[in-house]
This record gives structure tokens, C-alpha cells and sequence, in this order.
């Protein structure tokens, strides 16, 4: 694993012109969704001679993939197909991926390169609490576990004091689920009497499936004592491990060798340079069930220009700073609730935990309120300081965001808890 991402950058483009051909032609072969989108723009699957060729072929949506549901999609026949996953319809209906033996053995592959990030292997206890099921954050993590040699405890999510307990006696040291789980976990520890810092074992986290910011990030590190490493992906390329970040911290590596990407303007489609931000679009190389050719993702991240210190050569994406669908209209006004956490952190006074709710006024505009919990060290019991640091924040948001923003502080632990991606945003306008 190391001589790949260690490979000179001109090798891993020669592994991702080859592997572009070959997807395309298969697409354009074996999928009559891809043969009519290929034809109707111009685009020439076998005229593919340069990476930048693959500008000319058409985008593909989750739209495409749900008008093909369900096995539409599929490049190779059912009888190669071993798995099948179905994303967890955050934003509506699912859309499928099949997984042949090979594309199983490169998930496993792609999702181990956070634990040899972790400087892991077969002396690690990978405790596996993402969901198993249709979900890909369970088993994904899982082969990543199973690849490296490491001993893989399959939890899934739930059962918290059992996780705990587990974590204790088994002697973690990696642990995989969502963010807020973990934080769930450390709290849920802290309140048993246990201290995750002091009776837990853990060495890294490799969390993602949703955004969570540098604020509880840090806040998870200080409370379970290790290293907080981001995992991405999704289910329409794969599932987790399109990229990782290694124990620098300083953006995710992408499977190179297995994805090439592109940062596209989400309005005009046009493909920007690094360093720029804007939507990600993944094509895979190396996938044989569910090949997808320029599929956009909706996530909004940039390519990090220069070399990352580790010394691994496949170039980094910054952390995502929230997806295309998750932006909120308000009043006329583009906002991601990454903006309003960016607020958040500056006030000691209250924690990471919140939820953005939308609404329509008597007369019909947007309206809405942030409610965040305050920190346990915080005196709820003065009216006259609540009322004041609520105001302060929502001047702060006003400033920051040019628009109202009712804020609503809560005790701590009123805001519902997730086992696995936590609910930001409720939006109860109509018709929304
Ligand atoms: P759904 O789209 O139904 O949530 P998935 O489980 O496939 O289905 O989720 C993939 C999406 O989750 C990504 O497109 C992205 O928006 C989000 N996501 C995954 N990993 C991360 C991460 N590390 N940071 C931020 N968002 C993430
Ligand atoms: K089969
Ligand atoms: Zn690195």
C-alpha cells in the first residue's frame, strides 16, 4: 500500500487515463443510460486520449440514478454482482450500488488507507459502530478493518452502553462511526462514570458520512483522548474512503488511483482549478458493477493545491463544507449551516450541538431560529445572561450572514441525539 501512495503524481495520472478509457467504454458498452447520454452530447468514448478528454463527456446526477432504479445503472450482469448497497436517502428517494468481488476488495482497500493513515494494522481493535445494512458506513469500514489485518469488531450503531462497555474491555484502538456518535459515546461515557480520556484505549477515530466542524473535532479529541480522522465518500461512487485525511489533518487524500476528480462551478458546469472552491465531480476508474462517468456529487469542497508533509502523492480535497442540497434560501440569501457553526464556535458559552429550524412568518417570509445548547458549565438559571449572549449571537449571525436568525439556547442534551448522521436542519416551510 505504501508504493501507491507514494507513487510519483505522473503514475498515478497514467493509472487514471487508463482506467477513464476503460470505464468509458464499458459505460458506453453495457449501459443504455450512458449510450444515449454519450451520443446525444458528442462525446466519443473512444476518442479518449488525455485526462482533460473527459471534459467533453456529459455529467451524470443522482437524478439519472434514481430515474434508473434499480439495477439500470448496473455494467455488469447480475451474476457477477456480490453486493448491494442503497444510500440512506438523507435528501429522498435511494439510488443502488452493486459491488462485483473486485469492487469489494477496493472499498476494503480504500477505507484501510485511513487506518495505515492511523499507522495501523493487524495489532489494531477497529471497532466498526456506523450502521451495517444498506448503509455503506458499517460494512465499508468493516473491509477497511478486514484489509488491513486488523481485528474488526462489527458493532454496528446503537446499544450505546454496550458500545461502551466494549470499548473499555476489548481494548479499542480505532474507532469508526459518524461524528456525532462518537460524541454521543463520549458523553454518554463521561455521565456513566467512565472517562473515555482515562478507560478507553483509542488511538484514532476515522469518522465521517456527514460535516462536522474543526470546534467538535477538537472537542471529540479532548474528550476521548486521540486523533480525529475525516473519511468522505458516498454511495453513488462507493461508499466511505473516496478520501481520507492522514494524521497531518490538513485536508483528505483521494483514492487517486481508484477516482478522478473534478471541481466544477455547480451554476455554469465549467471545470475550475485547484484551489478553487465548488462541486465535486467523481468518476471511477476502477469500478466494475457501478461505474459512474462524471457524476456530481452536490458536495461542496476544493482541491488542495501542493504536497501534503505525510508524503502520500494523491492530491487532497478540503473538508466538506456542506452539499449543494443542504443550502438554505433564506430570504433570497445562499446559506450552509457550516456558516452559522463558523459563528457558533466563537462563543465558549455554548457547544457543538444545535439545529437550524425554518419556518414561514404570518406573512409568509423565512424565518429562523438557531437553537444551540449551552455548555454544562454555563448558569442557565439567569434570564438576564441567556437573553444577553442570545442577542450577541444573533447580531454575530446577522453581521456574518446578512440575515436574522432567532437564537434559542437550550440545556444541555435537549437537542435529539444520533446513532448515526446527525439531523441539522428542519425545515417546516410548505412546499419545501
Ligand atoms: P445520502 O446522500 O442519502 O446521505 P450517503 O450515505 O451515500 O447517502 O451519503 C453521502 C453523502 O454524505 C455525501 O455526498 C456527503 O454529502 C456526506 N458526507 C459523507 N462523508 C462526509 C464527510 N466526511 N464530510 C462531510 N460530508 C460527508
Ligand atoms: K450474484
Ligand atoms: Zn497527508
Amino acid at each position: 500500500m505504501q508504493e501507491i501512495l507514494h507513487a510519483p503524481h505522473e503514475q498515478i495520472e497514467q493509472i487514471q487515463l487508463e482506467g477513464i478509457k476503460k470505464t468509458v467504454i464499458a459505460c458506453y458498452e453495457n449501459v443504455p443510460f450512458y449510450k444515449k447520454s454519450f451520443d446525444d452530447a458528442g462525446f466519443d468514448p473512444y476518442a479518449v486520449k488525455a485526462l482533460d478528454d473527459l471534459q467533453k463527456a456529459p455529467f451524470v446526477t443522482k437524478q439519472d440514478l434514481r430515474d434508473n432504479y434499480p439495477y439500470g445503472m448496473f455494467a455488469t450482469p447480475l451474476s457477477e454482482v456480490k453486493e448491494i448497497h442503497m444510500s440512506s436517502g438523507t435528501t429522498g428517494v435511494a439510488t443502488v450500488g452493486g459491488y462485483t468481488q473486485h469492487d469489494l476488495d477496493i472499498w476494503g482497500e480504500c477505507f484501510a488507507r485511513g487506518i495505515e493513515y492511523a499507522n495501523g494494522g493487524k495489532d489494531d481493535v477497529v471497532h466498526v459502530c456506523y450502521g451495517y445494512g444498506l448503509f455503506t458506513g458499517g460494512l465499508g469500514a468493516h473491509y477497511g478493518g478486514l484489509y488491513s489485518g486488523a481485528t474488526t469488531i462489527p458493532m454496528s450503531a446503537g446499544n450505546t452502553e454496550r458500545q461502551i462497555r466494549v470499548l473499555k474491555e476489548m481494548g479499542s484502538t480505532i474507532i469508526c462511526c459518524t461524528p456525532s456518535y462518537a460524541m454521543h459515546i463520549a458523553d454518554t461515557a463521561l455521565e456513566m462514570g467512565i472517562d473515555p480520556a482515562r478507560d478507553f484505549h483509542l488511538r484514532a477515530g476515522i469518522h465521517g458520512a456527514e460535516p462536522f466542524s474543526d470546534n467538535f473535532r477538537r472537542d471529540l479529541e479532548r474528550k476521548l483522548n486521540y486523533h480525529v480522522l475525516d473519511v468522505y465518500g458516498l454511495t453513488e461512487t462507493m461508499g466511505p474512503g473516496v478520501a481520507i485525511e492522514c494524521w497531518e489533518q490538513n485536508g483528505l487524500h483521494l483514492a487517486e488511483d481508484y477516482f478522478y476528480a473534478e471541481i466544477i462551478d455547480p451554476n455554469t458546469g465549467e471545470v475550475l482549478p485547484d484551489g478553487e472552491w465548488g462541486e465535486l465531480v467523481l468518476t471511477t476508474i476502477d469500478r466494475e458493477a457501478s461505474p459512474v462517468v462524471r457524476y456530481r456529487t452536490r458536495d461542496i469542497t476544493r482541491i488542495l493545491p501542493g504536497e501534503c508533509a505525510c508524503g502520500c502523492t494523491h492530491r487532497r480535497i478540503d473538508r466538506i463544507h456542506g452539499r449543494t442540497d443542504d443550502m438554505l434560501i433564506i430570504r433570497g440569501v445562499n446559506i450552509f449551516p457550516s456558516q452559522i457553526e463558523d459563528v457558533m464556535k466563537t462563543f465558549d458559552q455554548v457547544s457543538s450541538w444545535y439545529q437550524i429550524e425554518v419556518d414561514t412568518d404570518h406573512r409568509s417570509l423565512d424565518m429562523v431560529t438557531l437553537k444551540a445548547e449551552v455548555n454544562p458549565d454555563f448558569a442557565f438559571d439567569s434570564v438576564a445572561a441567556v437573553e444577553r449572549l442570545q442577542k450577541e449571537i444573533s447580531a454575530r449571525l446577522k453581521t456574518a450572514l446578512s440575515v436574522g436568525v432567532k437564537v434559542k439556547l437550550v440545556e444541555p442534551k435537549t437537542i435529539a441525539r444520533s446513532e448515526g448522521k446527525a439531523k441539522r436542519i428542519v425545515d417546516l416551510r410548505k412546499g419545501i
